[in-house]
């Protein structure tokens, strides 16, 4: 049923079915981007192109005992103007760079990094700079393998380990920072422009820009027009551009969110893939494309430069509009160029040597993903919209009926009476609380979404506190409130940069009463919160989001932090569900718009996809790009928000959803119910099957949650190398193998050894995968045998339609809970199965985190932490012993809030609360011969099954032998041992 308000605004949306790639610019429609594309193809042209930019010797400072130093810089096109650059190497070994303007007309935008940087940074006391006459350098490391020089003339900033160059600033020549400067005064005879009051015309500086470098003419420099929006640019050109050359790295990974591969192609060369550089504007792109350099919803300046030799990565603490430029000029090296219309140049390079450290790196920058509640990681069902509290209840009646697990239901916007939000349409939804109720009975939850438009009007009181508390985005006047369009019809929007409105958010959360002030009683501590459309999401500003000239807390433009405003709502949302209850619990915010650091504010997902096999492809691609910039708690909708795909489409999306970290079905309004329960037979079944193998999978995938917000690990790895529990993606996981540095359709799950790799097209019945290393994989589901090769090797994989291609690497232990239960809350106590995928040496190893996965109290050790190991013991070579012992963190630097685990009591008040749960089957896959005896160390015999493995004739796969032990009668909270006398 569509009521007609729903009607009204849908009207506000394009109706037809592809990107108006129209509604958004291309570089060459934005001044700034345009002026830093011609830069580079002059530098290009000219071979005896130089940056006018160089150090001032005589301004050198280093700071005593640190790794510090601060320089002025100056350019040869305006003597007068006058940069900082300051340099300074962090504990851990990263390098940050800065450069300002300093005494200019006005202040850059300096603050992107302090929103996403969990702390300032410590700075080495090891290190010393060398100032020489060309050069200041530094040496530093444990076998003093890296190095940064800064050469003065011209300016350029490299990262060297073991004497190569990993990072290079300013190779090309290309840095420039465009001055604050004072609009030409009009010659005589022009007329003067409207606007321009005497202040502009009294300073007159030297305007014209520089030709061999800035071009011609003032190209876009003072006002810029877009379709029917005209940006004042009251401060003139303020842009930044800076070459960063990867000289022997050839794959560069991430700058998400792009539908692309997660190798990015190339936007420049010869045989360019995209002819726009890749963009980071935060942008609600309506039905996008699936294969685009094209901003999307959030942004992640992070890149990742690959080599069989090393990984680097750089972050670019810039919040306003980006375009990166890729390209490869051979194919051992990438040159990215980078363009931003406003702020300070502060660029952070983490010298690896490896992805592994890279994530710690980048963690102990911007933190770790939250861990999020367990609950979250089960089976959501949304959609645009469920119409009535009895809509609710019926559908969670029917999940019911067919045994299908789900653990959480979302509503969407037509809950909220006038998309007042908060407010609830009582016509439809009179009882919201009981219903609440009825879904928490079975251990459920709500997600509701809360948009961060306000519908300006004095009966709403979310509009009217933060009216009269002052704390709404202002106009470019500074004056007024900005009002737009949005659901709500004309509104407001928020401005969390106003520290001003951070408590009284909070406070709109209490589930009791609040006094004179507003809060949300009509909710319970079990309503969780969906936060969309706040890139912002504007339907008649400018490429659908705020006018750049708005302005914001501090007199800080739009434009100056347009891609950190989105993080900012789930920031104090999350925070929000965090007070709201005593004890507090760990909070759930779903939000569309990201920057770096919003891992630690909850999940995001990868906006309004297609129900396209591209689609469906392309959210792999992007949920692995968003993992290694930090976000890994994400996913993409579940059958295409868009559209009414057809039942095959539809099992195969529910497939990549379940080995998504956020698992999530959600449509569009004017698409078919298409529930799981819908469907006829086969399809019915086969989506039952995958809900529940999601759910005897949460005991993986919280373990794999648990390591990523401890070392920050994404949670999907596109595939793996160590035979130790930490492991990742294609390249991470086997960072030497080059012939899987391009690899993104087949990716391991956390550190378990899962490796899958989910079918994105119709009428598939096999597939290869591709296995990196000479080890035994195991089919999940049939026991076949794979073997890999040194050299690499691809094996044929059955997927028919019920069929998920997912090996289990040799060498690990995978805990799961096999009884399907109707949510995850249900299967607290139950007990627990062991895979043990025996390695081709006879070795395995896995984990298994366990707390009570709502509460904070697990960083008071209130943890179940065990590791399993499976080896031939030394004196009988023949004995395989099973062991449980106690897991014991070794690498504590990122401890979750300062709270180390590397000590917790094993007999911790949660331990104790499920001593009783014991592991009920265990399975040890590739035995080589039947054994003689199973016992529990200093126990009785077992009952257990033998199976042989048969050897596939003329291959070397086959079947694997399947040892299964019933009921050991073991604890998941004890130490024990289990005895395989072969
Ligand atoms: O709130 C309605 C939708 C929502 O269902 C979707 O998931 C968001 O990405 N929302 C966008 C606004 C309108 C989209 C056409």
């Amino acid at each position: 049923m569509v009521r007609p308000i729903v009607l009204l605004f849908l009207l506000c949306v394009p109706s037809s079915f592809a990107v108006k790639t129209s509604d958004f610019k291309t570089c060459a429609q934005a001044g700034f981007c345009r002026r830093g594309r011609a830069l580079a193809s002059r530098a290009q042209d000219n071979a005896s192109w130089k940056s006018p930019y160089s150090v001032d010797s005589s301004s050198i400072s280093v700071a005593p005992d640190q790794a510090l130093f601060t320089a002025g810089v100056k350019s040869s096109l305006y003597p007068d103007i006058k940069f900082s650059l300051d340099v300074r190497i962090h504990d851990d070994g990263v390098v940050r760079v800065r450069m300002d303007e300093v005494d200019g007309l006005r202040k850059r935008y300096d603050e992107a990094a302090s929103w996403a940087l969990i702390a300032e940074p410590k700075l080495s006391r090891e290190i010393t700079w060398t100032v020489g006459n060309k050069d200041v350098r530094a040496i530093y490391g444990a076998k003093k393998e890296n190095e940064v020089v800064v050469n003065l003339e011209p300016l350029r900033i490299s990262l060297l380990r073991n004497g190569k160059e990993q990072v290079v600033l300013n190779g090309r020549g290309l840095l420039h920072m465009e001055h604050f400067r004072t609009k030409e005064i009009p010659r005589p005879e022009d007329t003067p422009e409207e606007g321009l009051d005497e202040d502009d015309v009294q300073v007159v500086m030297q305007v014209k820009p520089t030709a061999w470098f800035e071009g011609e003419t003032e190209d876009g420099y003072w006002e810029e027009s877009f379709g029917s929006n005209t940006d004042s640019k009251p401060k003139g050109p303020e842009s930044h551009s800076l070459d960063i050359t990867f000289p022997n790295h050839g794959h560069v990974y991430g700058i998400p969110q792009h539908a692309t591969r997660l190798d990015l192609p190339t936007t420049t060369g010869e045989n360019a893939t995209y002819s726009d550089p890749y963009r980071l504007w935060n942008s609600d792109v309506f039905e996008y494309l699936a294969s685009s350099p094209m901003s999307l919803y959030g942004s992640i300046p992070v890149m990742h430069a690959h080599s069989a030799e090393s990984t680097v990565a750089i972050f670019n603490a810039v919040a306003s509009e980006t375009w990166i430029d890729v390209d490869h000029p051979t194919t051992k090296s990438s040159s990215t160029h980078w363009i931003s219309e406003s702020g300070i140049l502060d660029v952070f390079l983490m010298p690896g040597p490896n992805p592994d450290e890279i994530f710690k790196q980048y963690t102990r920058l911007t933190g770790t993903p939250a861990l999020p509640a367990h609950w979250a990681l089960g089976h959501h069902q949304c959609r645009w919209n469920y119409i009535s509290s009895d809509d609710i209840r019926s559908v969670q009646k029917r999940f019911d009926e067919h045994d299908m697990p789900v653990d959480v239901f979302w509503l969407d916007i037509e809950y909220a009476e006038e998309h007042k939000y908060f407010i609830w349409d009582k016509k439809t939804f009179p009882d919201p609380v009981d219903m609440t109720r009825d879904v928490e009975a079975l251990g459920r939850k709500m997600v509701v979404i809360i948009d961060p438009h306000l519908k300006r009007t004095a009966n709403y009181p979310v509009y009217k506190e933060a009216s009269d508390l002052g704390v709404l985005v202002k106009s470019k006047s500074g004056d007024a409130e900005y009002e737009g369009w949005c659901w709500s019809g004309s509104s407001a929007w928020i401005d969390f940069f106003n520290p001003g409105a951070w408590e009284w958010w909070k406070g709109l959360f209490k589930t009791t009463s609040q006094g004179d002030k507003w809060s949300w009683v009509e909710s319970t501590e079990n309503t969780y919160i969906w936060n969309d459309m706040n890139e912002p999401s504007v339907f008649n500003g400018p490429e659908i989001s705020m006018p750049r000239d708005n302005i914001h807390y501090g007199g800080w433009e739009h434009r100056d932090i347009h891609n950190i405003n989105g993080m900012l709502l789930p920031n104090l949302t999350s925070q929000a569900l965090v007070a709201r209850s005593d004890p507090p619990k760990r909070p759930f915010v779903l939000t569309r718009s990201f920057y770096a650091g919003s891992q630690r504010f909850g999940a995001m997902w990868t906006g309004d996809n297609l129900g396209t096999w591209d689609h469906m492809a392309v959210g792999i691609y992007m949920v692995l790009a968003n993992g290694i910039a930090g976000m890994t708690f994400g996913g993409s909708d579940i059958g295409g928000f868009f559209g009414n795909p057809e039942p095959e489409m539809l099992v195969r999306w529910y497939q990549v959803g379940a080995f998504n970290p956020f698992f999530r079905a959600h449509a569009h309004l004017d698409t078919k119910r298409r529930e799981p329960y819908l469907l006829d037979e086969p399809y019915r079944g086969m989506l039952r099957d995958i809900l529940r193998l999601r759910y005897t999978m949460l005991p993986i995938w919280y373990t794999a949650f648990h390591d990523a917000s401890i070392y920050g690990i994404p949670i999907l790895r596109p595939v793996h190398e160590s035979i130790h529990f930490l492991m990742m993606p294609h390249y991470v996981v086997f960072p030497r193998d080059e012939a899987g540095f391009s690899l993104d359709d087949q990716y391991f799950i956390g550190g378990s050894g899962l490796l899958v790799k989910p079918i994105v097209h119709k009428d598939v019945t096999e597939i290869d995968v591709y296995i990196a290393e000479d080890q035994v994989y195991y089919n999940y589901f049939s026991h076949v045998a794979y073997r890999g090769s040194a050299k690499g090797k691809h094996v044929t994989v059955p997927a028919a339609l019920h069929e998920i291609p997912l090996l289990i690497r040799g060498g690990s232990i995978l805990p799961t809970r096999e009884r399907p239960r109707r949510s995850s809350p249900l299967m607290k106590r139950d007990p627990f199965t062991l895979r043990v995928a025996l390695d081709k040496t006879g070795y395995a190893k896995g984990q298994l985190y366990l707390d009570d996965g709502e509460t904070f109290s697990h960083l008071e050790g209130n943890i179940v932490w065990r590791e399993f190991v499976a080896e031939k013991t030394v004196k009988k070579a023949k004995t395989i012993k099973i062991t449980s012992s106690d897991l014991v963190s070794k690498n504590l630097d990122t401890a979750v809030d300062g709270v180390s685990l590397t000590k917790y009591d094993p007999l911790n008040a949660f331990a104790r609360s499920v001593e009783s749960v014991r592991v009920e089957k265990i399975v040890v896959l590739g035995l080589s011969s039947k054994p003689v005896s199973v016992k529990v160390e200093g126990g009785e015999e077992l009952v257990y099954e033998f199976t042989p493995g048969v050897a596939a004739e003329g291959k070397k796969e086959g079947q694997a032998s399947v040892l299964v032990i019933k009921d050991p009668g073991v604890s998941i909270t004890k130490d024990w041992a289990i005895v395989i006398q072969a």
